[in-house]
């Protein structure tokens, strides 16, 4: 088991890293961006994933630091696009835990060393829905500094959680990833094509933009379309990759 300082030790020695998986626009098929995902390249035990050490990262508070990381990564992802992208529009989405929301840091992270595009607002974080319930207030106001920033935030495994749809209307987001498990149910169960069409109707009444996670098969991508939905991810479209470059030189989808 890693312990905190082998984590503390990883991110003085560059041992973490970013993965990235396309984000494809469905009126257009083309990748309009990515997610970046932290892994932890361990020198004896391989390329770890989240769930072996964000949670401690989480606990020890080493989160904060690793997010100001992640921000400062995805910064320089998007100057190397800028240098060698003309009128790039691509965005990149990182993971925000709720301790961070919590932190003073991620804004600084954020105010620090952003380039400049063409486009502005290429940053977007994914922050928990559980998040926006049960923290709503100290969350509220980071997310509401983030915005005003230009920075946009989306829901992460949206219906997954405690949350429900009327919580959309008070949420200060732009987007919602609806969560995968009721993608795998597209096309196979009702109740689940119900309740992403549910999802897509009520976000576009309020300007919120919808996001399909975990597409695996053309049936399910063939069902967002015809419901509607903005974008979708997931292995079908692209597996999390360490090379960038890849994943936003895709070929545009059918
Ligand atoms: O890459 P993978 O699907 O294993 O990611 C699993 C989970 O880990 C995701 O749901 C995501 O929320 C979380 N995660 C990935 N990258 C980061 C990160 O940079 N910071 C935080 N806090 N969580 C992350
Ligand atoms: O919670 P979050 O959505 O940030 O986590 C993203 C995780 O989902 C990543 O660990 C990624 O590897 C995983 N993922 C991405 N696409 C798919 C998919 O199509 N199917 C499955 N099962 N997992 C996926
Ligand atoms: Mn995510
Ligand atoms: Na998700």
């Amino acid at each position: 088991l890693q312990t905190e300082d082998d984590l503390s030790l990883a991110l003085a020695e560059g041992q973490l890293r970013l993965h990235y998986q396309p984000i494809v626009d469905l009126r257009d098929g083309h990748v309009q961006g990515v997610e970046a995902l932290l892994r932890w390249q361990h020198p004896r035990r391989g390329l770890l994933q989240p769930a072996d050490f964000v949670p401690l990262a989480e606990r020890s508070g080493l989160i904060v630091d690793i997010g100001k990381w992640v921000i400062d990564e995805a910064w320089r992802t998007l100057e190397n696009w800028y240098a060698t992208i003309e009128d790039c529009r691509l965005t990149i989405a990182v993971n925000v835990s709720r301790r961070q929301l919590a932190n003073a840091e991620l804004l600084d992270a954020v105010a620090t060393n952003q380039p400049t595009g063409p486009a502005g607002n290429a940053l977007l974080v994914e922050v928990s829905e559980e998040l926006l319930v049960a923290d709503a207030n100290a969350g509220f106001s980071t997310l509401h500094a983030l915005r005003m920033m230009g920075v946009r935030v989306a829901v992460d495994d949206f219906g997954a959680g405690v949350s429900s749809l009327k919580h959309l209307q008070s949420m200060p987001i732009d987007h919602v990833k609806v969560d995968r498990h009721f993608i795998a149910g597209l096309g196979l169960h009702r109740q689940d094509e119900a309740v992403v069409a549910g999802i897509i109707g009520m976000a576009k009444n309020m300007g919120v933009g919808v996001v399909a996670e975990g597409v695996e098969s053309h049936d399910q991508l063939d069902a967002l379309r015809r419901l509607g939905c903005d974008s979708a991810q997931g292995f079908l479209l692209g597996r999390p990759s360490a090379d960038v470059r890849d994943v936003i030189d895709l070929p545009a989808l059918e």
